[in-house]
């Protein structure tokens, strides 16, 4: 149906925006906005089997609108419509400082905390928290309610990280909080150590 098509859409927007602009040559500025007429040119298929070329700026509206982690920030410029992703990049054209805005006390974090899986737990008390694959290490700012989402973790996490935040910053340590409150630190080096 028209949501199965919609949401498939996201998930191709997420994937392009995060991971994939580099390698697919589309132009991404530092905090990450691309041209959605730009977007839509690409030759990719949606998991529905939609051609990207298929689909309208009315149904990007509504992936952005319908999507349960406020992934996506439209903007209008001189007339274009631009389409980032809030966080998530693996993709280094984006910088932190143009992407996120910086977090300056620790009262703005009041809770930091990271899910992950038990299967991680003693590499991650080992080695701290990596950021793998990505730009950033990701933390959400609570926990999430009854059946709902919270964007910055996944729904099936079962060990919870609390980050000593006010520390990590007296540190030096750099953190960052993305349009949908996701808060973000490269840590140092791509690792946030175990002391915090
Ligand atoms: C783990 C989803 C072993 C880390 C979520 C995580 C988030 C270690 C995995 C966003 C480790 C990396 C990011 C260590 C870290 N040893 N495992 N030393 N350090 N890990 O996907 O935080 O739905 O890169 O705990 O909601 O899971 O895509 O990070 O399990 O917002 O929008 O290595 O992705 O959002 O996995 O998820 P990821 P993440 P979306």
């Amino acid at each position: 149906g028209g949501n199965d098509r919609i949401d498939a859409l996201g998930r191709l927007l997420t994937r392009i925006l995060r991971h994939m602009a580099t390698e697919l040559r589309l132009n991404m500025r530092g905090d990450g906005f691309v041209i959605v007429e730009d977007l839509l040119n690409l030759n990719l298929k949606t998991s529905a089997n939609a051609p990207l070329k298929s689909h309208t700026i009315d149904e990007i509206r509504e992936a952005v609108r319908r999507d349960n982690k406020q992934r996506f920030s439209l903007v209008e410029e001189n007339g274009e419509l631009l389409i980032r992703a809030n966080q998530g990049h693996s993709i280094t054209t984006v910088e932190s400082e143009k992407l996120l805005k910086p977090i300056m006390s620790p009262e703005e974090a009041p809770v930091c905390v990271h899910g992950t899986y038990r299967k991680n737990l003693e590499s991650i008390l080992a080695s701290g928290l990596k950021r793998m694959n990505r730009m950033h290490v990701h933390f959400s700012c609570g926990l999430p309610t009854d059946g709902e989402v919270i964007s910055g973790m996944r729904r099936d996490v079962n060990v919870l990280i609390f980050l000593d935040i006010k520390k990590a910053l007296e540190d030096g340590i750099a953190f960052y909080i993305s349009d949908n409150k996701v808060i973000l630190t490269e840590g140092v080096d791509g690792v946030v150590p175990v002391n915090y």
